[in-house]
């Protein structure tokens, strides 16, 4: 493993990345509990000790803004085999990934960070996945304009697609982009379905990928169609449960058992580091 190693955080707003960053930092600094990489020291540490610091008390945090987004996060991190590598993550707004999606254009800064991921984590907050509803079943003025057009309705709806447009289509629409900026190499790519635990009540119980085929199937089918993308699928729970339950949450003994990151193949830990490890290179991970 060489020691530069850059992870690129995509999703759209509202999508978990910060509270993600925050439960990460909080869990480097306090590596009493076994994490598979470990921190060795940490740059722009007053950004992340402050986000931490608000999720250790459960408060919600602020949500990243255009123009204050905090690109200059680096880790330096050390894993079992005692490889030190410097892992440098940028916490974007999400609106700058919809202004991508709907303006079909991207800054040169963003191109870069691309071009040198080795890893790319793509967030999916589970709680903003719409069901599937049929054209015939939508209320009148719910229904997107070219259907309308094409039922030769007038006085249609303006869309909007930042809101009206699924999140599996700007979200493979993103994953276009990375497609064509890394000029069709094969990456490494994370999905982390955040916000894991809301999923807990489901009858049927689903591993993150079959959650992803059932409940967002064309991105399922785009990515294996794809295989340029060597993809992990990971359910995400970094804070641990509704905002609403909080005392639920300030009762665990250590902030770190709030946490639950489920692999694809069923293993549950409370090691929020494992997507980061796998997609940026490491093994023995599923
Ligand atoms: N239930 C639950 N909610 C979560 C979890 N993680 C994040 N959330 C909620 O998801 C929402 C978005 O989280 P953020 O981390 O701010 O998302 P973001 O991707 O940084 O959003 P932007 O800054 O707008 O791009 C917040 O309301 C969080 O409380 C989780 O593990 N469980
Ligand atoms: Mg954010």
């Amino acid at each position: 493993m060489d020691n530069l190693k850059r992870c690129y955080i995509m999703g759209l707003p509202n999508a978990g990345k910060t509270t993600y960053l925050a439960a990460l930092w909080y869990s480097l600094n306090n590596a009493s509990m076994q994490n598979r990489i470990k921190l060795n020291t940490i740059g722009n540490a007053k950004y992340l000790a402050d986000l931490s610091k608000r999720w250790v008390n459960a408060d919600q945090l602020d949500r990243t803004k255009l123009g204050y987004e905090e690109t200059e996060i680096s880790i330096d991190i050390i894993d079992e085999n005692k490889n030190i590598f410097n892992l440098r993550f940028p916490d974007f707004s999400g609106e700058t990934f919809q202004n991508q999606y709907e303006k079909r254009e991207i800054s040169d800064e963003l191109v870069e960070y691309i071009r040198s991921a080795d890893g790319i984590l793509m967030f999916i907050n589970v709680n903003d996945i719409k069901g599937i509803t049929f054209i015939t079943d939508m209320p009148n003025d719910s229904i997107p304009l070219q259907d309308k057009a094409e039922m030769g309705e007038r006085n249609y709806p303006v869309r909007n697609p930042k809101q009206d447009d699924p999140i599996q289509i700007q979200v493979i629409e993103l994953l276009q982009f990375v497609k064509l900026i890394k000029n069709n190499k094969v990456s490494n790519l994370g999905i982390v379905l955040s916000a894991w635990d809301l999923t807990k009540n489901l009858k049927v119980k689903l591993t993150p990928e079959e959650y992803i085929k059932k409940e967002m199937n064309m991105l399922w089918q785009f990515l294996k169609s794809n295989n340029i993308f060597l993809t992990s699928f990971w359910g995400v729970s970094a804070q641990g449960g509704e905002l609403e339950s909080r005392d639920d949450l300030l009762n665990i003994d250590e902030p770190m058992k709030r946490i639950v990151v489920e692999s694809n193949c069923g293993e549950i830990s409370h090691d929020i580091t494992l997507p980061i490890y796998k997609v940026v290179g490491g093994e023995n991970v599923e």
